[in-house]
């Protein structure tokens, strides 16, 4: 837009929101520009902090009205650049609009403004002894609007689903600025299309959510998690056959770390591998969680039966299994800091990709084989959660001098692992979405019917390309 229009909108948002609501001085914008990982980065008109929905969809209805790009955004915690603008676009931060609407304890449900973050709505839950079971590490930041945007997934998918599991209720401002008012605390509403669906995971490229009615669940009254190192990825796959028929509805999380990831964290991190006091040098391990609804010893004993045949039959090496709140934390910090030990070394490949469980041990053979033959001195960085079959398939440079040369086979690594994944039934981006990072995957490996009817429902809800251009399609 051409600069008179664009100070135009800017008076006008300032009208409709205030002075402090509207942040044009590129200082402020900044932190809204670009993400954590510092891999993608814009430059908005301005950045909006509206307080209300209403405000969201006054403000809509002027952007629209001016033909100005919109970019939702969340806590920003994303990993393919969905919430960052890209040059010109208003952004909407939805971070004011942040309370608890309702809780209601008996239908075991809470209506939610989009900006709360997913740890404020556990812990809301939590008083109720419930809880909202999205189990990611950026909880802390990660807010209600963009877990529904992206449809969040997470350790616990194997037991709870994703985040469109958790949605019963949506409230959105839709591109022209109207709000749909779906916010039904019912599971069960069969009247046609499930239009909340639809925004579920469309990644802001629809609308904005500004409202959100989630299904919560009894919290357990124990979390049971042990950390093993394991002899290899069959014997974590058997050994997860073994837990799931021992702990059918207990098993909540599964997770895989390759040796190249725990030695990255021991090398990265060395306080949080020394606090695990890990026997042997680096292998694989797999950090594995079990709730207890009966408040007897009864699931910690077939935990412990299940883990000890485990190492009787040499799948597992040993097992750790948490005496304390504070042990459980330190196993899921380790875990946690993946994501961020990767940065130490200067440059990461994602891929997140999942693939029928089955075919797990073949995905990480050929695809490390694949991407051997692609750049020479890269490491596969494989881990995540297995017991759903999604493998974070990362790649970093074997040391920081050789990051320069990985980011030169990045778009070679990605095409090879995203062909395997799909190849081998699954998909090329399992929970993290496409953002701007996948758009080339999408276009190239969805096309025909799929990526058609993608982009007629985004036509018939936003005719004119005004919410988060660039994105996804
Ligand atoms: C995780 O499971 C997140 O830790 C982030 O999905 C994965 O950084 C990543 O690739
Ligand atoms: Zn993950």
């Amino acid at each position: 837009m051409p600069d008179h229009a664009n100070d135009e909108l800017i008076r006008k948002l300032t009208t409709a929101l205030g002075k402090s609501g509207v942040l044009t001085d590129p200082a402020d914008r900044m932190a809204y520009e670009s993400d954590w990982r510092g891999r993608y980065a814009g430059n908005a008109i301005c950045v909006i902090l509206p307080r209300s929905t209403q405000e969201v969809a006054q403000a809509v209805a002027l952007c629209a009205a001016a033909g100005a790009s919109i970019v939702p955004q969340g806590g920003r915690t994303g990993l393919v650049g969905g919430a960052i603008p890209l040059a010109g676009e208003v952004v909407f931060s939805l971070e004011r609009i942040s309370a608890l609407r309702s809780i209601d304890p008996l239908g075991m449900t809470m209506a939610v403004d989009a900006g709360m973050t997913l740890g404020a709505a556990r812990a809301h839950a939590a008083r109720h002894q419930l809880d909202l079971p999205v189990l990611i590490g950026s909880e802390g930041s990660a807010q209600i609007g963009g877990i529904i945007a992206t449809n969040a997934g997470g350790s616990n998918v194997l037991r709870h689903g994703m985040t469109r599991q958790r949605v019963t209720g949506l409230e959105v401002v839709l591109p022209d600025g109207r709000v749909w008012d779906g916010m039904r605390p019912v599971a069960k509403d069969n009247t046609g299309y499930a239009l909340q669906q639809v925004f579920i995971g469309s990644e802001g490229t629809l609308g904005i959510v500004t409202g959100a009615v989630l299904q919560l669940v009894p919290a357990p009254k124990s979390v049971l998690t042990a950390f093993c190192p394991v002899a290899s990825i069959d014997a974590a796959l058997s050994l997860l056959v073994k837990l799931r028929s021992s702990l059918p509805d207990a098993l909540v999380a599964f997770e895989y770390m390759n040796a190249a990831t725990v030695a990255l964290i021991s090398d990265q991190r060395p306080e949080l591998a020394a606090a695990l006091a890990l026997p042997g040098g680096p292998s694989a391990c797999l950090l594995i969680e079990a709730e207890d609804f009966t408040g007897t010893e009864a699931t910690q004993d077939r935990l412990h039966d299940a883990l000890v045949s485990g190492l009787e039959r040499g799948e597992i090496t040993d097992a750790l299994l948490a005496q304390s709140v504070a042990q459980r934390e330190a196993f899921w910090a380790f875990r946690e800091a993946i994501s961020f030990a990767q940065n130490g070394l200067g440059h990461s490949v994602k891929n997140d990709v999942s693939v029928p469980i089955g075919s797990i041990p073949e995905l990480l053979t050929r695809g490390s084989a694949l991407i051997a033959g692609i750049c020479a001195d890269a490491q596969p960085i494989c881990y995540g959660h297995l017991g759903d079959g999604n493998i974070h398939f990362n790649v970093s440079p074997a040391s920081r001098d050789h990051a320069d040369a990985l980011r030169a086979c990045e778009p070679a690594i990605n095409a090879a692992l995203a062909d395997l994944a799909e190849g081998l039934g699954g998909s090329f981006s399992a929970e993290h979405g496409v953002g701007q990072a996948k758009r080339d995957s999408l276009a190239r490996l969805r096309a025909g019917p799929e990526l058609e009817m993608m982009r007629r429902i985004k036509s018939a809800l936003d005719p004119q390309g005004l919410m988060n251009p660039g994105k996804l399609l």
